[in-house]
């Protein structure tokens, strides 16, 4: 099992989405294993998208997600960050296939519903920027107790 971090942005959060969405991923196999409601400042969001700083929508993107609360998490699942991927579909809803949270879900390329990682050092990278180091101890302690097979 490995990890992922996920975050349902302003536009999902601010139309009342969240159950609706977390739901969608419990059913498909995910186990949250952190969750919480935050609002990133202008300089947490910009550090979270630093890699996007040169490109044409940055400012914008950095706006949009410090707009309203998100819901940052922690999902647990086989090769989690590939099946989450491909669980929220295309980054452009209008490309994402059909039954993805993109596509059920995100209103545009930048209002998008979801965040997920891209690789298990992004993963790594992005649970630490949302979670302290308690939060995340928990988690391993609880992977560790349960062993190789989930409840
Ligand atoms: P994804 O990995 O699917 O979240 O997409 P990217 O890492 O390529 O982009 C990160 C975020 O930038 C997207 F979620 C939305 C935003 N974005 C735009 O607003 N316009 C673009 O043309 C591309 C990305």
């Amino acid at each position: 099992m490995s990890l992922t971090l996920a975050i349902i942005k302003p536009d999902a959060v601010a139309s009342g989405k969240t159950g609706a969405i977390l739901a969608h991923l419990e059913g498909a196999g995910f186990r949250i294993r952190c969750l919480r409601m935050t609002r990133l400042s202008r300089t947490q969001a910009a550090a979270f998208y630093a890699v996007h700083r040169e490109r044409p929508f940055f400012d914008s993107l950095v706006a949009f997600m410090t707009s309203g609360p998100i819901v940052p998490m922690v999902l647990e699942a086989e090769d989690a960050v590939p099946r989450f991927r491909e669980a929220i579909g295309a980054t452009n809803p209008a490309e994402a296939a059909p039954g993805t949270v993109r596509a059920l879900y995100a209103e545009s390329k930048e209002r998008n519903a979801v965040h997920g990682s891209d690789s298990d050092a992004n993963a790594a990278l992005e649970i630490d920027f949302f979670f302290s180091r308690h939060e995340r101890l928990a988690v391993r302690a609880r992977v560790l107790a349960r062993g190789p097979s989930p409840p």
